[in-house]
């Protein structure tokens, strides 16, 4: 009975996702390795969607946060999110891992 349920949820995922305009969007990544960001600068187009996807290569979790950009995100050892973003306006975004907020970074949108 779950399994059927959740099934059903991952069918309508795929069948929803292309109707938010997700799909075109471009993407970036972004990876954590000896508990630093890599890129630590990401450029990007201003006034566009985009995605970011970070993964931990790190085993001790870590969380993606930015007040710029009002995100907030735990990323699991050897785990992977996806941050969905913008539009945003032409300017530098900061991010920093709270659970280690010497790693930090930037995106910058053009
Ligand atoms: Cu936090």
């Amino acid at each position: 009975m779950i399994d059927r349920r959740v099934a059903v949820l991952a069918l309508l995922g795929t069948l929803i996702a292309p109707a938010t305009g997700r799909a075109g969007d471009a993407g970036y990544t972004l990876t954590i390795e000896d508990r630093k960001f890599d890129a630590s600068e990401i450029e990007v187009p201003a006034n566009a969607k985009f995605t970011l996807t970070v993964t931990n290569r790190d085993a001790v979790p870590s969380e993606f946060e930015s007040g710029d950009l009002n995100r907030e995100k735990v990323v699991v050892g050897g785990g992977t999110i996806t941050v969905y973003l913008g539009p945003l306006a032409p300017g530098r975004y900061v991010f920093f891992d709270d659970f280690n907020p010497q790693a930090r970074g930037i995106i910058v949108a053009k």
